[in-house]
């Protein structure tokens, strides 16, 4: 256990649990969790920009982050296919290159504003960020090793290990969002070698699907007839099949896997409890995303719900990145407001003005809030 005076490059380094060179420091980003790193993006630094810088990205790990060695490194294809394959880096550059514009969501973002409390780690509205991801097509890699008929799921590994009796992140996705198009392994982040922390050399990208499917320092694929097996697919990332009254348990064969992102949005300004003057003009402003839909609408209201305008969508998008959305308010009479947001997508799903709680937290979407002070 680390003990005495909190450096956080220290921290850092120790949570890889050997020294080698991060690159960067977190200094700006919440810490949720130092071993494994586990970083939250404040809400100011997310709004300062469209694509999140990757320094500025929040980090979630399971495991300590592995130590990678490029001379040594290889990606494994294996299982039911023609041809089993292991490819070095420079393999994976002889494919055709491709991006994706993506914003990854932890699905734990937002567990903190469960009622009651659930266990995990408690973070707030900043596990999300938005990254242009470059890389070629897991698709075509399938296609090179041959996908027998028999292939239902691709069950993928990261380099990263489990301490003790910790268990290891193993997660698989169905064989039909691996082979769709705009799935990626992805060695670069935002045009940059992908840092260590998000899954240097290679990890992979699945879009609009909650950000666990998103294997990082990927290692192995293993095509599969079934899903993978342990607790990171059997036990974790499952919601109840029913709305279930909070704070009860629920019977494990009554939870299922979730896999796309639902609807949402959340202010980045002003912050809570934040003071303006009547007469005075104030720009509240926020990301929506909805996984893989698009977001048609997001309304605002800064009178407790009673009447919603439209707030102004950013010209920037990408399929699967969030958009930015602006409303301008100028109130005219002092007193303590909310003002809240509600996004709408394209398949009409919007957000809810209560919460469907779970144990674990997962997919929190609430119609988000934040108090204003208009002063005289
Ligand atoms: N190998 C590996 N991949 C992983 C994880 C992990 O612990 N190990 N965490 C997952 C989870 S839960 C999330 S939310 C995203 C976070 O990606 P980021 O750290 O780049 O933001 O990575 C996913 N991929
Ligand atoms: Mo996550």
């Amino acid at each position: 256990m680390w003990s005495g005076p909190i450096n956080r490059r220290e921290f850092i380094l120790s949570g890889a649990g050997f020294l080698f060179q991060i690159g960067r420091i977190k200094e700006s980003l919440i810490i949720r969790s130092e071993v494994p790193a586990d970083f939250e993006t404040p809400i100011p630094l997310l709004d300062r920009q469209w694509l999140t810088p990757n320094d500025l990205h929040f980090i979630r790990c399971h495991l300590p982050i592995p130590r990678v060695d490029l001379n040594t490194w290889n990606l494994t294809i294996e299982g039911e296919v023609q041809q089993p394959l292991k490819l070095e880096m420079k393999d994976i550059h002889g494919f055709r290159e491709t991006n994706q514009t993506v914003t990854l969501e932890c699905s734990g973002n937002g567990r903190v504003y469960s009622d009651p409390p659930v266990p995990g780690l408690q973070w707030e509205k900043g596990a999300v960020g938005t990254a242009r991801w470059t890389g070629i097509l897991l698709r075509d890699v399938l296609n090179k090793a041959g996908v027998k008929p028999t292939a239902r799921h691709i069950i993928m590994n990261g380099a990263d290990v489990p301490p003790g009796s910790v268990p290891d992140f193993v997660r698989s996705i169905p064989i039909e969002k691996a082979m769709h198009p705009d799935t990626i392994l992805a060695y670069h982040m935002n045009g940059v070698d992908i840092p260590i922390e998000h899954g240097f050399p290679l990890r992979l990208v699945v879009p609009g699907w909650e950000a666990a499917s998103s294997t990082k320092w990927i290692v192995n694929i293993r095509v599969a007839e079934t899903e993978a097996d342990g607790y990171f697919m059997r036990n974790a990332y499952r919601i109840p099949n029913r709305p279930v009254a909070p704070g009860t348990a629920v019977d494990p064969k009554d939870m299922i896997p979730y896999t796309a992102l639902d609807v949402k949005s959340v202010f980045t300004s002003p912050l809570e409890d934040s003071t303006t003057r009547i007469g005075s003009s104030i720009e509240l402003r926020g990301f929506a995303w909805a996984g893989v839909a698009d977001i048609t609408r997001v309304h605002v209201s800064t009178d407790f719900g009673r009447t919603w305008t439209a707030a102004t969508l950013d010209a920037d998008k990408a399929k699967y990145a969030w958009r930015r959305f602006r409303h301008v308010w100028k109130p005219t009479q002092p007193g303590s407001y909310i003002a809240m947001s509600r996004a709408t997508d394209s398949q009409g799903r919007t957000q809810p003005i209560a919460a469907r709680w779970n144990p674990a937290g997962y997919l929190y979407n609430v119609i988000d809030k934040v108090r204003i002070n208009v002063q005289g």
